[in-house]
């Protein structure tokens, strides 16, 4: 007799099954919500859970110390004013009890209980193509066949085994905080352990040590801690809240962590010693989280030096109450920046090393050997233990989903398989060939990086409001495609170059659990940006996703959602939003107006050793030049540098030697060359080839000053961007052509080549990315008349390329310009030039130059600068800070 094929399995089981369009696991605040906007909707549901109550996380973390370490202001849900109202939070941050209660009330007021199985485990989901239906086994009555299949069960809720030899053989008490018995646990008098010091163990460290006859604290990686201050709600905080909550929630959905906290928008390098350390106190005072990972200065979260500031002053404060030197230094990390791991709030934490009662056992110096049946053994001592409490954590983020139960989606694939090299997803809420199962909260979404609520509210609602519109539209089955998703793989790791992280072995990253694939987990993206993505995935009528439903019903809108670098994104829509006219509609003096006002409005440059201005010849008078020198460190020669003489972008008309402040200071840093930039004449009142005759009359006179600059005898360097990268590449056949100055190379960021407006990338990129194709019109017809424009001194690519210069094309995917530069590349390589290109993905025509605000393109300036080194024969490697 023939078996029954597998859809005819779920079939049969799902005859006895309880009927249901929507199935939900988890029962805490992602579960809770789910169900009420669910039944508002019209859907039937239901939640199952394990526990014998609602509250999720909240359930199971009831060791001693745990609350919450966002304030409850902000850690409540929002959806219903009358609930905002109806409950008061007594504290700052709450206790496990009081948050379970709230949850208790919730589920009370909503009368949710009815809709929650309780003491149910699913055992598997598998995905039935025939009926598009999950059916769900559990380990408690019914199976249950749902339309839709949602898990809610946290992000942190699956507990890590303790991976430690020897576990069994303990006669003692052993417990784990995130599974902390209901009864509570006697301790007084004992010797307990704790190992683990994140989150948990900071938490319950000191109350533990407060109950214990002795407390041996095990210690693998010392976390940055900083004092939450718990007392009543913060009176600005609830004011701000009262004042208007509409307004205090709607910014905090479209903050970047779910807390409308304003970030420090000052560069480290801005503020004084004195400035900065008041900024930590500020924030030290707060008792915050959020302040502290954002208001200290806006390059305290992405850039290595400016988070070394912030980590030496929260490395200081534990020097000085912790009194004992040697502990003091075990509690400090230096093996992470500050914010790369989830850092911790701490009660008494520092303090309670200081206790006669309680011993720090560092792990790196004598690491566990086992666990014997009297204590724990490490490489140097046994101490002798009646309890030992695990606070090592979870399988963080895709634990509970994979780690739980099978999830078998379409043709009998598992989402474990699925997952085997790292969480696939598209938006944190789907995965490819798992039709109808969603994610709260999911890998890939911004999640465990923000206020859990706000984010568990919003994917709520975006899963809730696409049921019903697929319900309107006759559909019942909605599945991702392998397209988006991928571009959202990219996506993802495109964002996390803005963050630290990367730099961190953390549960973030998956480094806590023994083989599990590495990766970046959360979106880093921030709340408010990854919100309107969403939003537009639905305005742009589903992109990405799969909707099909009976009669044939189908629609397939696929695509990638964001193919911008987060950060051009962001720098894109908030011009749009500006809604500025055409720069061209100001004439040539409003928009060089226009352009110096929009550059004061910037982030200054870091600093370098020494910015000059001067003047130097050019080919019909003297022109001001601004001189970069590199700052010179310890150990280092300090000169002479090599010359990079540079060429402002600005289409030949807009700009001067200062407007690329930002970018020549990056790059004098970067490659520790000086940079000489060039105020060569402009057009209208200046045309061809006023622009490129200037350009080169300073190399010579540069060449022939070099010495008096502090140069490097020898060959110069030669660089621009945009119309400045079409006079460093004309100004390089100059010199081919004229005997000299010798170039060693040429750096052409986005540069103007070709005088054809005909290339693809002029029509791609036409308008909506700053430069437009009507601006560079424009810029041609100021600058050039028609009968001049295939003279190779303003269309290079029009010229001899033989003989010229090592040459580092850099382009831009959403550039007007892109296919000209290339066409360059490529033609200088066929003429035999050594070249290297630079193809960047997701970037716009300033993403180089918008140095502190496009921070991806530091890849790319950290690939100029190498170039640059190159061509010079520069053979000392870079100090490391300037990397
Ligand atoms: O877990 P963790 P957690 N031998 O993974 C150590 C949230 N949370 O439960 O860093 C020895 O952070 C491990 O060492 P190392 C919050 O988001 C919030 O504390 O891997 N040690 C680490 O020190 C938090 O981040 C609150 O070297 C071992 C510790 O155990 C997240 O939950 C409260 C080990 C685990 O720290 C997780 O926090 C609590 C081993 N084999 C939690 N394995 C609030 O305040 C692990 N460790 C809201």
């Amino acid at each position: 007799m023939p078996l029954p094929s597998a859809s005819q399995t779920v079939a049969a089981g799902a005859q006895d099954a309880q009927q249901v369009d929507v199935a939900v696991v988890g029962a805490g605040f992602a579960g809770l919500y789910l169900l009420i906007r669910l039944r508002r909707a019209g859907f039937t549901a239901v939640a199952l859970d394990t526990s014998d109550d609602v509250g999720g996380t909240w359930y199971w973390n009831r060791y001693p110390g745990a609350r919450c370490d966002i304030q409850t202001t902000d850690y409540s849900y929002t959806f219903d004013p009358e609930l905002e109202s109806a409950w008061q939070w007594s504290e700052k941050y709450a206790t496990q009890p009081e948050i379970l209660r709230y949850l208790g009330f919730v589920a009370d007021r909503y009368d949710l209980r009815r809709d929650i199985r309780f003491g149910t485990k699913v055992l598997t989901a598998t995905w039935d193509e025939a009926a598009q239906r999950w059916l769900l086994t559990t380990d408690n009555g019914k199976s249950v066949s749902c339309r839709y299949y949602i898990m809610a069960s946290g992000c942190l809720s699956a507990p890590k085994p303790p991976e430690i030899d020897g576990v069994g053989d303990f006669k003692g008490e052993i417990y784990f905080t995130g599974r902390w018995p209901h009864d509570g646990v006697e301790l007084a008098g004992k010797r307990v352990a704790v190992i683990g010091t994140g989150s948990s163990g900071v938490q319950s460290i000191p109350k533990i040590a407060e109950q214990a006859a002795h407390l041996t604290v095990f210690q693998r990686t010392p976390n940055f801690a900083f004092p939450a201050h718990n007392g009543p709600s913060p009176a600005d905080r609830v004011a701000a809240l009262e004042k208007d909550r509409a307004d205090y929630r709607a910014q905090a959905r479209l903050s970047l962590t779910g807390v409308p906290l304003e970030r420090a928008t000052e560069f480290s390098w801005q503020l004084s010693d004195a400035e900065r350390r008041q900024r930590f106190e500020k924030a030290l005072a707060a008792g915050d989280l959020v302040a502290m990972l954002s208001q200290l200065w806006a390059d305290q979260g992405g850039d290595l030096e400016g988070n070394a500031l912030a980590s030496d002053l929260l490395r200081e404060r534990i020097r000085s109450i912790v009194k004992d030197p040697e502990t003091a230094e075990a509690l400090t990390p230096r093996d992470h920046p500050f914010g790369s791991k989830r850092p911790c709030l701490e009660t008494n934490y520092y303090a309670t090393f200081n206790r006669p009662n309680v011993t720090l056992v560092n792990l790196r110096q004598e690491p566990i050997q086992a666990i014997t049946a009297s204590g724990i053994k490490t490489d140097r001592r046994s101490v002798d233990l009646d309890v030992i409490v695990f606070a090592t954590g979870f399988d963080a983020m895709t634990g509970a989903i994979t780690a739980v139960h099978p999830i078998m989606g379409r043709d009998g694939k598992s989402l474990s398989d699925a997952w085997a090299n790292g969480p696939r997803t598209y938006l944190g809420l789907t995965a490819a060939g798992f039709p109808n199962l969603f994610m709260i909260t999911g890998p890939g979404s911004p999640s465990v990086f923000s206020n859990m609520v706000v984010s568990i509210e919003q994917h709520a609602d975006w899963v809730v409001d696409r049921l019903v519109a697929m319900r309107e539209a006759g559909f019942t089955a909605i599945e991702a495609t392998e397209a988006a998703q991928d571009g959202w793989a990219r996506h993802m790791a495109d964002a996390s170059q803005l963050t630290l992280h990367r730099l961190a072995n953390t549960w973030y990253t998956g480094a806590n659990v023994p083989g599990k694939a590495p990766g970046l987990m959360p979106y880093p993206g921030g709340v408010g940006p990854y919100r309107t993505i969403c939003d537009e995935v639905v305005s742009r009528g589903m992109l990405g996703f799969t909707l099909s439903g009976p009669n044939g019903a189908a629609q397939c809108n696929d695509g990638e959602v964001v193919r911008l670098q987060p950060d051009v994104r962001l720098v894109l829509n908030m011009l749009a939003d500006l809604n500025l006219p055409p720069l061209e509609s100001f004439g040539a003096e409003g928009a060089r107006g226009f352009v110096a006002q929009f550059n004061a409005t910037r982030p200054a440059g870091r600093p370098v050793g020494e910015v000059l201005d001067g003047t130097l010849a050019g080919a019909d008078g003297p022109l001001p030049y601004r001189l970069y020198r590199p700052a010179t460190r310890a150990g280092e020669k300090g000169g002479p540098h090599p010359i990079v003489v540079y060429f402002h972008g600005g289409g030949w008309v807009l700009g001067d030697e200062q407007s690329d402040d930002p970018f020549c200071r990056d790059m004098c840093r970067r490659s520790g060359m000086i940079f000489v930039s060039v105020g060569y004449r402009h057009a209208p009142e200046h045309r061809f080839p006023a622009a490129a005759e200037d350009g080169y009359a300073a190399l010579r006179w540069i060449g022939e000053h070099a010495a008096e600059l502090g140069g490097r005898p020898g060959p110069l360097l030669v660089a621009g961007w945009s119309a400045g990268g079409n006079i460093a590449a004309v100004t390089c056949q100059l010199a081919r052509d004229r005997g000299g100055p010798e170039v060693a190379g040429q750096l052409l960021v986005n540069p103007v080549t070709d005088c054809t407006f005909d290339r693809p990338s002029y029509n791609d990129n036409a308008t909506g990315y700053f430069l437009t194709r009507s601006l560079m019109w424009w810029f041609w017809d100021l600058y050039c008349s028609p009968a001049d424009r295939t003279d190779p001194r303003v269309s290079p690519l029009r010229g001899k390329l033989e003989g010229l210069p090592a040459a580092f094309v850099a382009t831009c995917e959403f550039d007007p310009l892109r296919d000209e530069g290339i066409a360059y590349a490529e033609a200088l390589a066929a003429a035999g030039v050594p070249v290297e290109q630079l193809q960047a993905r997701g970037h716009f025509h300033s993403s180089f130059t918008m140095v502190d605000v496009v921070a991806t393109g530091v890849d790319g300036r950290t690939k100029m600068a190498e170039a640059l080194r190159r061509f010079a024969e520069v053979e000392e490697a870079m100090p490391k800070a300037a990397e």
